[in-house]
């Protein structure tokens, strides 16, 4: 039997990556081996794949290209950290997975469903996450908290509200299609109670 695999989803800002250290932290506290990873990258070169995606460029990236540059990312991901790791009895926490193909590429960018889930399904290998916590939040709140960061916003946070809202709207439509694995979480409140939220969630779902 393979340890459990969890996905943290949500559109930028949503507070993924802080949920997921604690999530992280308070398993370490209750000694479940397990380990954190993030998509696109995990691998040297999936990390490689990341920056090519993320920086911001002159050239016109085409959807089609973004697609299976965020695929292969995947691809390599899944073979080398997520496989060996869940057949090696180790929980693997990742800051998204194939969910943000279906949201971002699929239902922002408007490349046909059917083609997203093939592709998806070739890089991960059959790999299918045992839980999704989807953070929920409206896209002005998240670039709220993205400009409060001060950084320099990479290629897709450049990206408008609507492009946004439609990535919002394309998750809420994958929760419709997968109620069993995906959980919605509001990610507007505070982090203390998100994270009582998630904790709830994968004591009830995984037993932790
Ligand atoms: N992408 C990815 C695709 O298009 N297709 C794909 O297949 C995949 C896998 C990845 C980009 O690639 C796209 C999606 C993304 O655009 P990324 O850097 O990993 O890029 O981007 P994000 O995953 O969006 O990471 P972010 O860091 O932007 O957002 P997080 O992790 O959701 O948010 P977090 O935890 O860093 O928090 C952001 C800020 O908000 C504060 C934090 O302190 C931080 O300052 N915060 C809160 N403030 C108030 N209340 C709360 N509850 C808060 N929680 C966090």
């Amino acid at each position: 039997m393979t340890a459990p695999f969890v996905t943290f989803e949500g559109i930028e800002g949503s507070g993924k990556t802080t949920q997921i250290l604690r999530l992280s932290g308070y398993l370490a506290g209750k000694g479940i081996s397990h380990r954190v990873t993030r998509e696109p990258g995990g691998t040297p070169l999936a990390d490689e794949i990341r920056s090519l995606l993320l920086s911001q460029r002159e050239e016109f990236v085409f959807p089609e290209t973004e697609l299976l540059l965020y695929e292969a990312a995947r691809a390599q991901h899944v073979r080398s950290v997520i496989l060996p790791s869940l057949s090696s009895g180790q929980a693997v926490l990742c800051d998204r997975f194939y969910d943000a193909t279906s949201a971002y590429q699929g239902f922002s960018r408007n490349i046909d469903a059917a083609r997203i889930d093939w592709l998806n399904d070739l890089a991960s290998g059959g790999v299918s996450p045992d839980l999704t916590l989807l953070l929920d939040v409206p896209p002005a709140d998240g670039f709220a908290r993205i400009r409060g960061r001060g950084t320099r916003p990479d290629r897709i946070e450049s990206e408008s509200v609507e492009f946004h809202g439609k990535v919002r709207e394309g998750y809420l439509r994958l929760l419709e299609r997968h109620p069993g694995r995906i959980v919605r979480i509001d990610g507007t409140l505070p982090a203390d109670d998100v994270f009582r939220r998630v904790r709830e969630t994968v004591s009830a779902r995984l037993g932790w």
